[in-house]
């Protein structure tokens, strides 16, 4: 059975779950407690030698780590992912939006207001990440403000992929009162058959 390392706060494990649930896949979760080492210890690391959950076993009991690698292998045949290359790239370049210009301001931003320190660090870099992301979810109110889904008119691992932190993005301070496109979208997503909240292992 496939075993998923996870932690529930986590959109990048949530993108995973989510799938998995939404594609009737069975699977074990484990959590890892990752504010206290649990994604360092050399046992995970052998797993990850990037020390971050989500890391998938797979039934050949190798492992597969990064969220969007994972739900594009889980993906693959199936309506998530679309099958016209040009549609496969489309999608491959939200996710890779989602990576470079979205998660690293809104994951990050949300998670250090979960979970406070008071570093130097954290208080330069808080305002320029916010900022960078209400920049992506502007790209997002963009493309959305004439279209239902990002890629090919139906929804897929790039809606997921982008959905795992915009929809929590307010625990983080984000006001996303005026994206009425980007709103409209998180209902569609919320509305998709078998869809779970973030809080569901
Ligand atoms: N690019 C990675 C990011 C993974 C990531 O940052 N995971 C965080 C939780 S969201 C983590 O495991 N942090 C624990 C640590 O860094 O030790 C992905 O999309 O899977």
């Amino acid at each position: 059975m496939l075993r998923l390392y996870d932690f529930l706060e986590s959109g990048n494990g949530y993108k995973v779950r989510l799938l998995l649930h939404q594609l009737q896949r069975p699977f074990e979760r484990i959590q890892l407690d990752i504010y206290n080492g649990a994604s360092r210890t050399p046992e995970f690391l052998s797993k990850n030698p990037n020390g971050r959950i989500p890391a998938l076993e797979l039934e050949d009991g190798s492992y597969l780590w990064e969220s969007n690698a994972i739900i594009w292998y889980l993906a693959d045949g199936t309506p998530f992912l679309p099958s016209k290359p040009l549609d496969r790239a489309r999608a491959l370049q939200w996710m890779c939006f989602e990576q470079y210009s979205h998660e690293p301001n809104i994951a990050t931003v949300r998670s250090w207001v979960m979970h406070p320190k008071d570093t130097e660090d954290r208080r330069v870099m808080m305002p320029i990440k916010r900022e960078f992301g209400y920049a992506a979810l502007k790209v997002m109110e963009g493309h959305l403000k004439d279209r239902d889904f990002f890629v090919g008119g139906a929804y897929s691992i790039a809606d997921i992929a982008l959905y795992a932190y915009t929809h929590v993005a307010h625990e983080g301070g984000f006001d996303l009162k005026s994206y009425k496109a980007v709103n409209a979208w998180l209902k569609r997503v919320a509305g998709q058959p078998r869809h779970i909240p973030i809080t569901k292992g």
